[in-house]
């Protein structure tokens, strides 16, 4: 496919007539998906102004309340994805009850669980945030007011999922599960255009990323594996690099284009680790798997949880698949030991 001047609306239409039972429904809302990931952006790239420019900090230049960006994120993620007929509830990072869509606008046929800005605590120190998605097809009956069984779905169940990073450009990456597809946002005339077609995680991986301040309350079999990666030049085998942001979305973009493997791990302190399954680990590990890689618990497919809450969290190893096939090896040593 000639990717130039290849622009998100053509491409998820391009992609829609190679299934001619889709009804466009989908294409519409990863649409105004990036309609607002536009808006956001702007507002995420402008943010270090209110303090450079000594703006009040509570009244912006449009006399707007400016606000935590994250909040910002997650009312414009509703106010753009509420009306467009698609959706029939939604969940985000922001909000402990499922958001019902207003009865004044059509109920669609679709779910969405959203982290509106993953890594805002970041934004001070410019550091790359985004915002994560994961779309599923609802599982009660058509037209009635989606329910909170219609988000506890299995990952295996998303029929699209992406994340917008926010960094030194806007990037929209996203898959239905057949082909990861990146889009880069021009913002000269504020279109995404295809950047990556089909993207691949590279089997091997030669970049860990995991907060190594925690080492002291790991599992004996994940303190063994990182051992077991620091010495590969001992192996005569390619170095591995520490790299560690302390954005998930940043730190699995960049793996996901050079190879690497990701861990929040439970620990002695989070026995459930840190990050949330449902808008966090399975649209992640659902583009990872598109991409040829693999995503753990520890120890079965994060796309086989069956979520029992909306905000519950998982450990997650997650990149390169012979990576993750290695940790997944000393992990169950560590089970078999009993450690
Ligand atoms: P820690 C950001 O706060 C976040 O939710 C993820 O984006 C990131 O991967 C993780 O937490 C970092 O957590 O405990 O290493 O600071």
């Amino acid at each position: 496919m000639s990717i130039n001047f290849m622009t998100l609306p053509r491409h998820i239409l391009m992609r829609e007539k190679q299934h001619p039972e889709a009804t466009g429904e989908l294409s519409a809302l990863l649409h105004d998906l990036s309609l607002a990931a536009k808006v956001i952006s702007l507002e995420v790239n402008k943010a270090g102004l209110v303090d450079i420019l000594g703006f009040t900090g509570t009244n912006n230049v449009h006399g707007e309340q400016v606000k935590k960006l994250d909040i910002y994120a997650h009312e414009m993620l509703i106010k753009a994805m509420d009306h467009g007929g698609h959706l029939c509830v939604m969940a985000s990072e922001e909000e402990e009850k499922i958001i019902h869509i207003p009865s004044r606008h059509k109920v669609g046929k679709y779910v969405m669980l959203f982290d509106p800005l993953d890594g805002s605590s970041n934004i001070d120190a410019n550091v790359s945030i985004g915002t994560i998605f994961s779309i599923f097809r609802r599982v009660t009956p058509d037209g009635t007011p989606g329910t909170l069984e219609d988000c506890l779905q299995p990952g295996t169940e998303q029929v699209a999922a992406g994340y917008i990073i926010y960094g030194s450009s806007t990037m929209m990456v996203y898959t239905t599960g057949e082909g990861v597809f990146g889009f880069t946002l021009d913002p000269a005339f504020g279109e995404f255009l295809l950047s990556y077609n089909n993207i691949q995680i590279p089997k091997k991986a030669n970049i860990y990323s995991i907060n190594e301040g925690n080492y002291k309350y790991w599992r004996s079999g994940l303190k063994k594996y990182i051992k077991f990666i620091q010495a590969a030049y001992d192996r005569d085998e390619k170095p591995y690099s520490a790299r560690y942001i302390g954005s998930m979305v940043a730190d699995i973009h960049r793996n996901l284009l050079y190879g690497g493997i990701f861990i929040y791990p439970s620990d002695k302190r989070n026995p459930n680790g840190k990050l949330r399954l449902m808008y966090e680990c399975n649209p992640m590990a659902f583009i990872i798997e598109a991409a040829g890689g693999k995503a753990i618990d520890g120890k079965k497919r994060i796309l086989e949880i069956q979520p029992e809450k909306l905000h519950q969290r998982v450990p997650i190893y997650i990149g390169s698949a012979d990576a993750v096939d290695t940790v997944a090896e000393y992990l169950e040593q560590d089970e078999k030991a009993g450690v």
